[in-house]
């Protein structure tokens, strides 16, 4: 039987409004940010999707999004799971930058290398910088040493990993319909994997905010097709529009 499993960036949040880098800055969606993930919801509805389990990061851009989509979609009391392996890629020393003015620092070519490279991560943080996680009570819990100061593509998708073998594949295994709300880095390394996108072709890969991309899976969850909800047109542009981010204003 086809599992189904959809992939939620959130929607809009200030700092993406802003075009700063974000990382594990636990900022909130913006009311655009709320209308797309309505629009989510809806988009999600109108395909007769029904969910059996969500999961979602620590962050609330993405906490918040995908409560939003199944408040949209009456399917609240599903149960939820947050993680911090679905968190957004560290974006190091580059958070609360601004993309532009990085981009007009550094060139463009260093920026694609940082936002969009597989294995080469952005300069680290210092790990006495207020912003580092190991700070924050909500990582408390976790061995320091798994908290990152940077992270690339690859070391994303080496943390998210363990999360998707033992939390989530056993769900679909067992025939539970699953949405993973999470961030534009974090999906790329998990649609990377799934959809076995080689190391260098990754570059390219954008992924709107508040679209669903909705995966049909076979039974030992390879990929039978996958596409986003609603107008394809409407997600290229979206896409197009997250790779014109760091563009230097000049
Ligand atoms: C953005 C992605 O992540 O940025 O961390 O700035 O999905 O949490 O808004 P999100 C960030 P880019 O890699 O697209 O620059």
């Amino acid at each position: 039987m086809t599992k189904k499993l959809v992939l939620l960036r959130h929607g809009q949040s200030q700092w993406n409004l802003d075009n700063r880098f974000t990382g594990w800055v636990d900022v909130d969606i913006t009311e655009q940010g709320r209308a797309e993930a309505q629009n989510a919801g809806k988009l999600m509805r109108d395909e007769g999707l029904m969910f059996d389990v969500a999961h979602t990061s620590v962050l609330k851009r993405a906490i918040n999004t995908q409560h939003t989509a199944l408040a949209e979609m009456d399917q609240l009391w599903i149960p939820v799971n947050k993680s911090w392996r679905l968190n957004e890629r560290h974006y190091g020393a580059l958070q609360g930058l601004d993309k532009s003015e990085t981009t007009a620092k550094y060139g463009e070519a260093q920026v694609k290398v940082w936002r969009r490279s597989y294995d080469i991560p952005p300069p680290t943080m210092d790990e006495n910088d207020g912003g580092h996680p190991r700070f924050d009570r909500r990582y408390s819990k976790l061995d320091a040493t798994a908290l990152p100061g940077t992270e690339s593509l690859a070391t994303t998708l080496d943390r998210v990993l363990p999360y998707w073998h033992d939390a989530i594949a056993p769900q679909l295994k067992a025939g539970q319909t699953v949405l993973v709300t999470a961030h534009g880095n974090s999906l790329r390394a998990l649609y990377k994997y799934l959809n076995n996108i080689a190391n260098d072709q990754i570059v390219e890969l954008n992924i709107p905010t508040g679209i669903p991309l909705l995966f049909e899976l076979h039974d030992n969850l390879s990929v039978k097709n996958f596409r986003y909800l609603g107008d394809p047109e409407a997600a290229k542009k979206a896409a197009e529009a997250v790779a014109n981010q760091a563009k230097s204003a000049k």
